[in-house]
C-alpha cells in the first residue's frame, strides 16, 4: 500500500489550506490517480487496522438498495449514523441511485443489474458505467445532512460518484471517480470497497479481477488529522504484505452475498488509529 502512503505524503507536502463545508478546514490537492493490481493482493491499508466488517457491510447495504442507517446498525456498523435523520434515513444516496434511479415517467433504473448483464453479454462495451450523481436530489446548500435527509434529499452528495468497468483478456478492471476524498478516514474504506465490488462482479461474470484505478478530485486531509498521533504516526509505520481476499462460495447473484462469505487471509495490520470525523 505504498500508493496510499504516497498520497498522504503528497497532500502533506503539496496541499493548500482550504476551508470546507464542515468548518474543520483541510489541506487539499486537486486531481490525483493511483492504481492497484488486484492480482497482487487485496488493497487493504496495513499501516493502521481497517474495520473490514464495516467495509463489507456498507457495500452489501448499498447493493441491497437500502439508504437507512438502521439496517447497517443491525450488523453492528455505525459509520453512517452522524448523517442520518431521526428515523435512520439518509435520503436517496448510493443505494437508491445504484438500484432504483428514478426514471422520467415513473419507473426506475437498476444500474447495477444492467451493468452485470452488460458485462456478461457485451464485455467490450465502453458504456459499463454507473453514476450516483443525480442532480435532481442533491442536498440543498446550507442545510445539515440530517435536515436534507428528512426532506427527501440526499444527506450528503455522492463522494464516490461514478465508476466504469473494463474487460480485457479475461480480467475485469474498475475505475472510480471520487470528487471529494477524506484521505485519512474515507479513502481506505473507498479503496477496499471498490476492490471488493470488482472481485464480486468478476466472480459473477467468470472473470479474474484486474486493476482498480482510483481517480480523485478534491483530495484532502482534515486539519485535525494533521497531528503527530494521527497522520504523522501513520507515516512513520512500514507497510506490511497485503492480505488475500477469499470468497467462500459463489452466490447465485451479485445480491446474494453475505458478510460471512468474505475473509481477508493474512491481514496483519499495525494497530488502529482513531480520528475525529468531520460532519
Ligand atoms: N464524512 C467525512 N468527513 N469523511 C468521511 O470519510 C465520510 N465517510 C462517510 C460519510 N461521511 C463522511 C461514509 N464512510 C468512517 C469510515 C467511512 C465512512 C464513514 C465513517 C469511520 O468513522 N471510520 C473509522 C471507524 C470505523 C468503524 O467504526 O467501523 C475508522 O477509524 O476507520
Ligand atoms: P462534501 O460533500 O462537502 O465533499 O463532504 C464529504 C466528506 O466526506 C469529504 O471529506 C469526503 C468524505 N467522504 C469520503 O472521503 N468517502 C466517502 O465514501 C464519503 C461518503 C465521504
Amino acid at each position: 500500500m505504498h500508493q496510499y502512503l504516497q498520497l498522504l505524503r503528497d497532500v502533506v507536502e503539496n496541499g493548500c489550506d482550504k476551508a470546507d463545508r464542515t468548518g474543520v478546514g483541510t489541506r487539499s490537492v486537486f486531481g490525483r490517480q493511483v492504481r492497484f493490481d488486484l492480482g497482487a493482493g487485496f488493497p487493504l491499508v496495513t499501516t493502521k487496522r481497517i474495520h473490514t466488517k464495516s467495509v463489507i457491510a456498507e457495500l452489501l447495504w448499498f447493493l441491497s438498495g437500502s439508504t437507512n442507517a438502521r439496517e447497517l446498525n443491525a450488523q453492528g456498523v455505525t459509520i453512517w449514523d452522524e448523517w442520518a435523520a431521526e428515523d435512520g434515513e439518509l435520503g436517496p444516496i448510493y443505494g437508491t441511485q445504484w438500484r432504483s434511479w428514478p426514471a422520467p415517467g415513473g419507473g426506475s433504473i437498476d444500474q447495477i443489474s444492467e451493468l452485470v448483464e452488460t458485462i456478461r453479454r457485451d464485455p467490450d462495451s465502453r458504456r459499463l458505467v454507473v453514476s450516483a450523481w443525480n442532480p435532481t436530489v442533491l442536498p440543498e446548500a446550507g442545510r445539515s445532512p440530517s435536515a436534507n435527509a428528512s426532506s427527501g434529499r440526499m444527506a450528503l452528495a455522492p463522494c464516490h460518484c461514478l465508476f466504469q468497468f473494463y474487460v480485457q483478456a479475461g480480467t475485469l478492471s474498475c475505475q472510480l471517480y471520487q470528487r471529494s476524498a477524506d484521505l485519512f478516514l474515507g479513502v481506505p474504506f473507498n479503496i477496499a470497497s471498490y476492490a471488493l465490488l470488482t472481485h464480486m462482479i468478476a466472480q459473477q461474470a467468470d472473470l479474474e479481477a484486474g486493476e482498480l484505478v482510483h481517480t480523485f478530485g478534491d483530495l484532502h486531509l482534515y486539519r485535525n488529522h494533521l497531528t503527530e498521533e494521527i497522520v504523522f504516526e501513520q507515516l512513520r509505520r512500514t507497510p506490511r504484505p497485503l492480505p488475500r481476499l477469499a470468497i467462500r462460495r459463489r452466490p447465485a447473484t451479485l445480491f446474494d452475498y453475505r458478510l460471512e462469505d468474505f475473509a481477508f487471509d493474512g491481514y496483519d495490520p499495525h494497530p488502529p488509529i482513531r480520528a475525529p470525523i468531520a460532519v
